[in-house]
């Protein structure tokens, strides 16, 4: 990659703000906003971008962006009083979506879900509910087990937004984390069809560039949780499972080296069940994070009653590549031919209540950039460049 000033493109942007609105198209990319606070300057948005022109477009429920390598979509289901079939059919139609357009390899995957924790119409928890939606969508396609890094937490209202990436030809790996069972594997106790997602996705586009997505992790160990009522204590169990996740054990596990360790974990979103408690959960954050990791808090409700701080995140890292090696990186990854100019993945930033924005680099792949977005009321913008 040359250094120059590189042009960023939108995929989309996610507004975590005071309140939910569905996909629109109105500034030529996908823009989603989940209710996340009650304040204005609680909110933050989250903005993927790309290297290469995208091209916006919308289908049945679901509004998207693609680069050629990189696809973003995003969609909402609004609140009712059972989720099972609506979860079923957009899951269905969203992941039909990506496949159509070519992107069939979902690896990150973000849903907000209002009254969580709440019995719907059904008497099930809303959580529950959705999971049997998605478990019935994941039949279909016959990918029952091979989910990527998710992400299911609360929101204030607005029903379901749902919003994920997809690549056409870099290689991908859904982690495990051996501390934990597989969540397609949990105990009937937790719901009627379990959830399914990966502890992570590892994404390599050749580029010398690797990214390890985080699911939403919490203080479970074996399918357990842990350190009930004591959210310092579930703060770092959950930061424990993540550098077991990314470290050189486990990834070497999965065929891949070296490892990572927690300091090297960007792009943090840590949820916090009860507002009083992020103090505390900021200290453990601060404490056992890299003074540069950029990290936002979000109080918001937690897939199981017990669980009170979650967090999810990003590490970017890169392996030496003979620029012109193609050979040996093809070898080494099984790449098919990349489409063009080569495609770097999804990325992020932050920025202010200000329209205007002089975001850092969030990442050693390139740069210096410049993001423009209007965040309207949104306090923070966070960058992830793809
Ligand atoms: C857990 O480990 C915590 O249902 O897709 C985290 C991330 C959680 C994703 C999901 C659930 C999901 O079980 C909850």
């Amino acid at each position: 990659m040359s250094g120059e000033t590189l042009e960023r493109n939108v995929l989309g942007v996610v507004r975590f703000n005071t309140e939910p609105a569905s996909p629109v198209l109105d500034d030529g990319y996908p823009s989603v906003s989940v209710h996340a606070t009650e304040t204005t300057d609680g909110g933050f948005a989250e903005l993927w971008t790309s290297e290469l022109p995208t091209e916006a477009g919308r289908q049945g429920s679901v509004s998207y962006a693609h680069d050629g390598e990189y696809l973003f979509a995003a969609c909402r289901i609004p609140e009712m009083a059972d989720y099972t079939a609506a979860s079923e059919s957009t899951y269905t139609e969203a992941l039909r979506l990506a496949e159509g357009l070519g992107y069939p390899h979902v690896f990150r995957i973000w849903h907000y879900i209002s009254r969580l924790n709440d019995e719907n119409a059904s008497g099930l928890e809303v959580y529950r509910e959705f999971c049997v939606g998605r478990a019935r969508a994941l039949e279909r396609f016959a990918i029952g087990r091979d989910m990527p890094a998710a992400t299911v937490i609360g929101s204030r209202s607005g029903g379901i937004v749902i919003y994920f990436l997809a690549n056409r030809s870099g290689h991908r790996r859904n982690l495990d984390n051996p501390r934990q069972v597989r969540p397609f594997h949990y105990p009937s106790t937790y719901g009627p069809r379990s959830p399914n997602f990966a502890r992570a996705t590892y994404l390599t586009q050749g580029t010398g560039v690797e990214r390890i997505f985080v699911s939403g992790t919490a203080s479970i160990l074996g399918h357990r949780t842990t350190n009930v009522g004591d959210v310092e204590g579930q703060c770092r169990l959950s930061l424990d499972n993540v550098a077991h996740l990314v470290g050189a054990q486990n990834l070497a596990a999965h065929g891949i080296s070296p490892g990572s360790s927690l300091s090297d974990l960007r792009s943090v979103k840590v949820y916090v069940r009860h507002q009083s408690d992020i103090a505390r959960v900021q200290q453990v954050c601060r404490e056992m994070l890299s003074p540069s990791a950029d990290v936002v808090y979000v109080n918001a409700d937690v897939c199981r009653a017990d669980l009170l701080v979650e967090l999810e995140g990003i590490v970017v890292r890169s392996h030496a590549i003979e620029p012109d090696d193609a050979t040996a990186r093809n070898d080494r990854w099984n790449f098919g031919e990349l489409p063009g100019p080569t495609a770097s993945a999804p990325t992020t930033e932050r920025v202010t209540a200000s329209a205007e924005v002089d975001a850092q680099p969030s990442s050693d792949e390139g740069g210096p950039y410049q993001s423009r977005l209007d965040g309207g009321p949104a306090a923070e913008l966070v960058d992830r460049a793809l």
